[in-house]
């Protein structure tokens, strides 16, 4: 039986790698004073690497103009990341982002039918509490009893630690929960926390294999045969994967 759903939220409820974070990051760099800009491709490349800090770490490793010294790297990384981490909330609270089809519609019907939903996420609780009331209105708290973010696991994914997390608090065992995710990264941590996965692939992560994964699909609302994702296809699927691994 289904007992609970786990959401990713970067890319999986949102375009928010695209449109929130990324757009972000260049606003900090111009705050700051630096010349560097990350265009939409450039930002996929880094998106291999889980966590903003991370990604600004790795693109300071190639670039000439970063501080040479350790130390001072990792200062101008903090302070680009708090900026951008600003601005991020200030865009979502803006209304820029919106829910990627069947999200509302999933989250909704899981409510209506007293489903735990829990977010499961590598970005940080500030980001979380800025983003889901922008997506869904002030009574959001009471949709997700559960929310593990960065500061409660961090060993980002695809280390399976925030979803282990997620589960202890949900109280249930892998295996009667579903988490939806949209890249690969976010299938292998979920994978390596034993839970079935479905993908709904965002825009950065469209080539990317379904292996691992349940159910794969451009969006929730992927129309039938293969969707749109609801309670009953989610049932559907949980059994067809308990009937293969028998
Ligand atoms: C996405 C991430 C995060 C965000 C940026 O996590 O990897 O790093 O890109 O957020 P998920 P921070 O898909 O698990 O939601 O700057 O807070 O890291
Ligand atoms: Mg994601």
């Amino acid at each position: 039986m289904l007992k609970a759903l786990l959401w990713d939220v970067d890319g999986t409820l949102a375009e928010t790698e695209r449109d929130g974070h990324r757009v972000a990051f260049n606003l900090a760099f111009e705050d700051v004073g630096v010349p560097w800009r990350w265009d939409v491709a450039r930002y996929g490349d880094l998106l291999r690497v889980a966590g903003g800090f991370e990604r600004l770490m790795r693109d300071m490793a190639d670039r000439p103009g970063a501080p040479a010294a350790p130390t001072e790297r990792e200062a101008l990384a903090r302070r680009l990341h708090a900026r951008k981490n600003e601005h991020y909330a200030q865009i979502v609270a803006g209304g820029a982002m919106s829910a990627r089809p069947g999200v509302l519609r999933l989250i909704r019907e899981a409510a209506a039918a007293g489903l735990p939903q829990a977010i499961a996420t590598t970005t940080s609780r500030a980001n979380v509490l800025a983003l889901l009331p922008a997506l869904l209105g002030a009574g959001w708290q009471t949709i997700f009893s559960t929310v593990v973010a960065a500061e409660d696991a961090p060993c980002k994914k695809p280390d399976p630690q925030v979803y282990q997390r997620a589960l202890a608090q949900l109280g249930i065992s892998a295996d009667e929960a579903v988490a939806v995710e949209d890249s690969a990264m976010g299938v292998a941590a979920a994978g390596a926390a034993g839970l079935p996965v479905i993908i709904a692939r965002s825009v950065y992560f469209a080539g990317d294999d379904s292996e691992g994964s349940m159910w794969c699909g451009t969006d929730l609302d992927t129309p039938p045969p293969n969707g749109p994702i609801d309670l009953a296809l989610l049932t559907r699927l949980l059994e067809q994967r308990r009937d293969a691994i028998r």
